[in-house]
């Protein structure tokens, strides 16, 4: 595989799923073949420009188009843009630009440095509400993040919330399987809240650590169905033992890139999200979203998906990324 500064990498062109033991997660040369889509779309693209061109207006105008085609955000794109028109007579050249760029880049992610860790906290109930439209990847990660505590040693039991197809709670049983959690269905019952009541109980007696509470896909402009979550929501409050810790994640596929976006104000109203799971970065050229989720949604990315495998999960540190999209 070449990167785009035409330099031949030591990974894999055929991904990582197969080269990945299935205990062990991912690594970081995992998340650079995943964000080097992304590598290519806005660093390789401007490196190619300035090659060929001067920093004059014109450049500028393409390289914040290019930001804006990489999901970056306008806003983000223009600011960013003014500032180098005016200091482009110290961003001559690509290295120097591209100095500028990793550090605008790093200053929209550090505030979020801090949040961007999920949260567990040991001896209490953690618990993990996982929303998001029909097909972002939320059973997929629920089913990652359940082999990750079990590796740890952790008590895992899963809630199927999606009771709106048979299949999604047997796809939702076979991850829990080989994961080792305890599965908490849905049986003949239709109410995804009285299955997530039954969970956090079950969760109860059993003293877990951690609960993973799966819920069907829905769009955001669909009332009732936001309702729903609504409700949801409110079960988990009553249902959590004192002190025990809630996560409600957002879960965004990276290949809508911008899209994915107009769900998260909605989202964020109806279950007070605390976070973002991004998924599917390792066929995204649009992962320049994160900065925007950081910038317009002041929402923390916690973890990223970079395959389809039970080991493709990484949590999300803003200088990881940064090094992996700027890598030379
Ligand atoms: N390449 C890649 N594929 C992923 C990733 N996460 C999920 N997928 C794939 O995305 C598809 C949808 O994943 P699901 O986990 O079923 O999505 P969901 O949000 O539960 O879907 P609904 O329950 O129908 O709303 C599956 O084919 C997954 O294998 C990822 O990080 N990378
Ligand atoms: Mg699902």
């Amino acid at each position: 595989m070449f990167n785009w500064f035409g330099k031949k990498t030591t990974e894999s062109a055929g991904g990582t799923e197969t080269l990945t033991p299935p205990v062990e997660e991912s690594g970081l040369a995992s998340l650079r073949h995943a964000v080097s889509l992304t590598g290519k779309s806005i660093v390789g693209k401007i490196f190619g420009l300035l090659k060929e061109s001067e920093i004059d207006q014109d450049t500028i105008d393409e390289i914040e188009e290019i930001l804006i085609r990489a999901d970056v955000g306008l806003d983000t794109a223009s600011r960013i843009s003014e500032k180098i028109r005016q200091r482009k007579d110290e961003l001559g050249n690509s290295d120097q630009m591209m100095a500028f760029l990793r550090q605008e880049f790093l200053d929209i992610l550090t505030p979020f440095q801090q949040a961007n860790q999920l949260r567990f906290e040991p001896g209490k109930m953690n618990v993990y509400l996982v929303v998001g439209v029909n097909g972002a990847g939320k059973t997929t990660f629920i089913g990652k993040l359940a082999n990750r505590f079990i590796q740890q040693g952790k008590t895992v039991v899963i809630g199927a919330g999606d009771t709106f197809r048979a299949a999604a709670e047997e796809q939702l049983e076979v991850w829990a399987q080989r994961a080792g959690a305890t599965f908490v269905g849905a049986g003949n019952a239709k109410d995804p809240a009285a299955v997530i009541y039954d969970a956090l109980k079950q969760a109860r007696e059993a003293q877990a650590d951690v609960v993973l509470l799966d819920t069907a896909g829905r769009l955001q402009n669909k009332f009732n169905l936001m309702e729903e979550l609504r409700k949801i929501r409110k079960v988990i409050d009553q249902g959590m033992p004192e002190g025990a810790i809630l996560e409600s994640l957002l879960v965004l596929d990276a290949t809508t890139g911008q899209n994915a976006l107009k769900q998260a104000s909605v989202f964020k109203e109806t279950v007070d999200l605390s976070g973002v799971v991004l998924t599917k970065l390792d066929g995204s050229a649009k992962g320049g979203v994160i900065l925007t989720i950081a910038q317009e949604y002041q929402l923390p990315v916690k973890m990223v998906g970079v395959g389809e495998g039970i080991a493709d999960l990484k949590d999300f540190q803003a200088t990881e990324f940064i090094d992996a999209l700027f890598e030379k």
